[in-house]
């Protein structure tokens, strides 16, 4: 542990040596100082709640792939940086693509700017495939083998 905190004070060469030495002695000291400082989080990441008390929107939900060729729900709102499982619960093959190079139609998916394309690729019957969202907005998704069909489903990630 204590080869970490002298790399990392090698590494940010801030002048602040004083200010480390002091770090490091108090972490020395206490075993419990040390594991909490010992992490060292960047600030601003206050937004990951511990306690699952959210309101509206779920940190974690299920879409269910049906044999009617339907997202169910198909529309789901979720937390930023909360996660969506396709669960195929039908008897035949899904996807969940919002990639607008893989789909017949560019103007079935849609995405935020700056959030990555993605693709499930083939989900077999029985099996589930998860996302998770870290960018905030709305994502327009489709089914490739049913995309003509009008197999289509929406994320909002708030
Ligand atoms: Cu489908």
């Amino acid at each position: 542990m204590s080869r970490i905190r002298i790399s990392e004070i090698t590494q940010n060469r801030l002048g602040r040596r004083s200010f480390l030495a002091g770090l490091a002695m108090a972490g020395a000291g206490t075993v419990v100082a040390c594991s909490s400082g010992g992490s060292a989080q960047p600030s601003g990441s206050s937004g990951g709640s511990s306690s699952g008390t959210s309101g509206q929107s779920a940190s974690s939900t299920t879409v269910k792939m049906t044999d009617d060729n339907k997202f169910d729900p198909a529309t789901v709102t979720i937390s930023k940086g909360g996660t969506v499982t396709w669960q195929n619960s039908s008897s035949t093959v899904h996807t969940a693509t919002c990639d607008a190079s893989k789909v017949a139609n560019k103007a079935d998916v849609s995405l935020p700017d700056g959030a990555q394309p993605f693709d499930s690729g083939l989900i077999q019957p029985g099996q589930s495939w998860s996302h998770t969202f870290d960018v905030a907005g709305t994502y327009k998704y489709t089914c490739i083998p049913h995309e003509t069909l009008g197999m289509h489903g929406t994320v909002i990630v708030q």
